[in-house]
Formats: C-alpha cells, sequence, structure tokens
C-alpha cells in the first residue's frame, strides 16, 4: 500500500503533493514501483494535527482519486474517518476504506463501508490524533490492542460488513510509545491470530527517528528492517512511503521465508 497524502502538514510529506498534478504524479510513481493499492489521504493523523473540515478534505482527495481512477488499474484507498469523504471517494473510484478511528470518527461510516460492500481497514488508536502521544498507558499493549480490534471487527460485522472485508491494523504510532511500537512489532503475530489479515503501517515513523537518529525522509532503511520483520510475523499489507524498496526486500524476505 503506497501513501498519497494530499497535505500540506503530513509528518514525513506535508506539502509535497497538495497540489492536484503533483499528487497524481506521485500515484502514478507509486504504482510504477510495484504498489497494489494506493492510499490516499487529506487529512494527517500525525501527533498533535489539527482536524480537517470535510469541505477542505473532499477538495483535496476527490480530484486525485478521479485523475488516477480514470488512468490506472492499481486500486485506490480512501485514508478518512469521515462517512462523507469516504462515500464521494468510493464514487470518485476508490474501493477501500482505511479508517485510523477504526468506524469511531463518525457514526455513519460503518453503513458507508457495508452499501458499498468494499473491504475497509480498522486500525488501532489511543485517544485522537492532537493528544494520543501525551503520556500513553498500557498494562499489556498487544493484549489492549487485540481486544478493541477484536471488538471493532464484532461491531463491524454487527453494522453488515462482511467479515472477510476487514482488515485489522495495530495502529503503529498512534498513542504508543518508542517500547509499546516495539512490543507490537515483537508480538504482532498475537495480532494476526484474530484471523484477519493484517496491514501494518510504520513507514518512516518517529520511533524510528528514534532509533537511528535520522529525519523522516532517511528512515528507509528502519522501514525496510520493521516491514520484513512484520511480514515474517504474518502482516499482509505493508503501508510505505518508498514502494520501490520495500517492495523489494518483501520479496526477497518472502522467497526466503516460503
Ligand atoms: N498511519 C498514518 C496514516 N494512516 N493508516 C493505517 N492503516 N495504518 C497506519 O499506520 C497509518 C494510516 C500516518 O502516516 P502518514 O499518512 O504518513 O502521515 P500523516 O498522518 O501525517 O498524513
Amino acid at each position: 500500500m503506497g501513501v498519497l497524502n494530499v497535505t500540506p502538514d503530513s509528518f514525513s510529506d506535508g506539502g509535497l503533493f497538495l497540489e492536484p498534478g503533483t499528487a497524481v504524479a506521485q500515484g502514478r510513481l507509486l504504482a510504477s514501483e510495484g504498489a497494489d493499492l494506493i492510499d490516499v489521504g487529506g487529512e494527517s493523523t500525525r501527533p498533535g494535527a489539527d482536524p480537517v473540515s470535510v469541505t477542505d478534505e473532499l477538495e483535496r482527495v476527490v480530484p486525485v482519486i478521479e485523475a488516477l481512477a480514470a488512468e490506472m488499474r492499481t486500486p485506490l484507498s480512501i485514508d478518512t474517518s469521515k462517512a462523507e469523504v469516504a462515500r464521494a471517494a468510493l464514487s470518485a473510484g476508490a474501493s477501500f476504506v482505511n479508517d485510523v478511528t477504526a468506524l469511531h470518527g463518525d457514526a455513519a461510516m460503518a453503513g458507508v463501508v457495508a452499501d458499498a460492500q468494499v473491504d475497509v481497514c480498522l486500525v488501532h488508536m489511543k485517544g485522537e490524533p492532537r493528544t494520543m502521544q501525551d503520556d500513553p498507558r498500557y498494562d499489556d499493549v498487544v493484549g489492549e490492542v487485540r481486544g478493541f480490534l477484536e471488538e471493532r471487527l464484532e461491531l463491524a460485522i454487527g453494522a453488515g460488513i462482511a467479515e472477510q472485508r476487514v482488515w485489522l491494523d495495530p495502529g503503529i504510532g498512534f498513542g504508543k510509545t518508542l517500547e509499546h511500537n516495539l512490543e507490537l512489532i515483537r508480538r504482532l503475530d498475537e495480532i494476526v491470530a484474530i484471523g484477519r489479515p493484517v496491514v501494518f503501517g510504520a513507514s518512516r515513523k518517529r520511533f524510528l527517528g528514534r532509533l537511528t537518529d535520522r529525519p523522516e525522509a532517511e528512515r528507509v532503511a528502519g522501514t525496510v528492517a520493521v516491514n520484513v520483520l512484520a511480514l515474517e510475523r504474518g502482516a499482509t499489507m505493508f503501508r510505505v512511503h518508498d514502494v520501490a524498496a520495500t517492495r523489494d526486500a518483501l520479496r526477497v524476505a518472502g522467497a526466503t521465508l516460503k
């Protein structure tokens, strides 16, 4: 899953793809690098990010999704927690909903996904982006994330979303310290054991900077390292900014693990 942030403030690529033409060009690049899905987002969820209005989010993502859908076969995902944005993105050509609030952010979201009969990714987040990194605490981070995802999966099914449509994501960096992220990666098999395919999103994140002392754009090697470990532990989808490097690493690691 290649990341396409049409935002002024995303943590690693904010402002780079805000103009529709550059966003479409980046979408083409991600597809040419071998992305199987392109995740278009119009609202940053970095720690401390300010919320974006529905109008602004629609203005950012809809033209980009329309343009990409018209010219490529690579499926498109909409990274949003707003039902109205998801609905418009699906009409514009997206076929996957990536909701970092796991259907919590908008009461109408589950209905939109159920009606459209598309796949959805439910992500664990503690709190909300503005405050999630203010001293997050868990007794057992893996147990709590697992319990949350199981509960959200049940809720999704209860709302009419087919179980086979649901992907689960432990939400690396969403209300977690360095140690919480490492524990989740170490024990990712326990999230995989829920029985739904797992999405893993660690690309360029802050904990990699803490471990390597590198700024966002120089965290590719760290990103590749954790994605290979996530593959070995059973993750199925890898959400990354650096598609070419990650894809090569996953191909080699995957062939070795067979
Ligand atoms: N992380 C981010 C955004 N969306 N979706 C899923 N499923 N999993 C993730 O880990 C995830 C996500 C944050 O990264 P990014 O999009 O690069 O930054 P920002 O939120 O600042 O736009």
